[in-house]
């Protein structure tokens, strides 16, 4: 018999179904077997009892993750018997039981909380539990978010490299891989360059993006290889319209999140974040003021979420810009006004405690750039294929990226972005322990 998904349960009430998928739990009560089986669409309840007898007999085998195919009669539960979740109302009056799969039994009870290091020892299952589906399903919203929002806004998509030539945000962080004819090659910190360069076909660009980053930091923020949303846009007169997009984009984020997703907004424990008209924005001296701390080139942690609590407290918004870094303490590219220096047009965009995006006005003057380069240290020789952009016209420019895993985490208020990542690389793991 053709299988049934639990989602289409509801309407079958009377019908013989065949529906399959995991065990989530089995109970064993007096006479009665109940099992809540798991496919894509949710969890219902099957009930086995002793007129099924054989049935019954595979019934006392299962385990959790077993995986298995049960035909059986659909039937509406009483209303004082009602369960929890969308599939409550219903019950299957079970027939028959097929294995497809057996499950070695398992380290742990599923339903507990676990602590980071287990949850990541065991992904290939623990990525199977409630609350990690719940993570990456808010994570492809936020995702399917960004996509739509930008196309919106009149962008086009494409795909950056992984395997560049020259590091874009200084060399230091980049990982090292070897190359055809004995050269080495870097995995990509950022698709900086190619999201400028697009501007030249496109105007408007964006990409969903791998970073990877070899900084040896061991913190909740950061990641060894991350997901980044990256735009670039051209005819700007500032970092404003930047600024502006990235707005318009985050909101469409969050009320995409909060119309489909209010249930997992009870399961976190947090309200939807609030995202007002108009996103607050400070120069990073008047954030340094408003904390009382002294000029220093960025915002520590704790400054992050103080600032954050400012703005939650006095503007209403989850979320907060901070402008006016000192040019020296940004990428190379970063656009400075004669007039505005030493300050420079970049953005950091602060969400729930966190900085979770980063962007600019970008240099585009040919000559200006390479005599930056050389400020910096930087060979143009080697960026001679990047500099093609400004040598054959680009216009005045602008962009930023948000990390995806950061966004995930702070949405949904995850502690650590490792949890907020399906397969996380960070100094000690690369799916298993290094050290093992
Ligand atoms: P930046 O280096 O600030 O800027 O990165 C942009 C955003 O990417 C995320 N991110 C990370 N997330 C997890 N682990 C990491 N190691 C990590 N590194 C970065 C953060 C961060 O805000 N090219 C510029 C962007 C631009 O100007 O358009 C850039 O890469 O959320």
């Amino acid at each position: 018999m053709e299988r049934t998904i639990n989602r289409e349960l509801p309407a079958q009430i009377g019908k013989t179904v065949t529906i399959a998928g995991w065990v989530d739990v089995r109970r064993d009560h007096g006479k009665l077997i109940f099992l809540d089986v798991r496919d894509r669409s949710g969890i219902v309840q099957c009930v086995v009892t002793p007129r099924a007898s054989e049935a019954m007999e595979i019934a006392k085998e299962l385990r959790p993750q077993f995986t298995v195919a049960i035909v059986g009669e659909l039937k509406e539960r009483p209303e004082n018997m009602r369960g929890a979740g969308p599939f409550g109302g219903i019950e299957l009056s079970v027939q028959s039981v097929v294995i497809l799969s057996r499950a070695q039994e398992l380290p742990f009870d599923m339903s507990a909380e676990l602590n980071l290091d287990t949850h990541l020892d065991y992904l290939p299952l623990t990525l199977r539990t409630a609350r990690s589906r719940d993570i990456f399903t808010m994570q492809e919203t936020i995702l399917e978010g960004f996509r739509s929002s930008m196309r919106k806004q009149d962008f086009t998509e494409f795909t950056a490299p992984a395997i560049v030539g020259e590091d874009a945000e200084g060399g230091a962080a980049a990982f090292r891989v070897s190359y055809h004819h004995d050269t080495s090659a870097f995995l990509a910190t950022s698709p900086q360059f190619y999201k400028q360069i697009m501007v030249g076909p496109f105007e408007r660009a964006f990409t969903v993006a791998k970073i990877f980053r070899a900084e040896k930091h061991s913190t909740t923020r950061h990641l060894s290889e991350a997901t980044s949303l990256d735009f670039e846009m051209g005819f700007i007169e500032s970092h404003r319209e930047p600024m502006a997009v990235l707005s318009r984009c985050v909101s469409d984020i969050v009320s995409l999140a909060t119309e489909r997703h209010p249930d997992m907004f009870e399961r976190f424990d947090l309200p939807p974040p609030v995202i007002g008209d108009e996103i607050p924005t400070l120069t990073l001296r008047e954030a340094q003021k408003i904390l009382g701390v002294t000029e220093a080139p960025d915002l520590d942690p704790a400054g992050e979420r103080s600032i954050c609590e400012w703005a939650k407290k006095e503007r209403a918004s989850d979320f907060v810009f901070i402008t006016a870094f000192p040019t020296k303490a940004r990428a190379f590219y970063t656009y400075e006004d004669p007039h505005e220096a030493p300050y420079s047009r970049g953005f950091d965009l602060l969400f729930r405690g966190l900085e979770i995006n980063s962007g600019s006005q970008r240099m585009h003057d040919y000559d200006a750039l390479i005599g930056r380069m050389h400020e910096r240290g930087l060979d143009p020789q080697k960026f001679s294929f990047y500099l093609q952009a400004f040598k054959y016209g680009l216009p005045p420019h602008g962009g930023s990226a948000t990390g995806l895993e950061r966004m995930t985490a702070r949405m949904l208020g995850i502690a650590n972005v490792k949890e907020a990542t399906a397969f996380p690389r960070d100094l000690n793991r690369i799916d298993i322990r290094l050290s093992e």
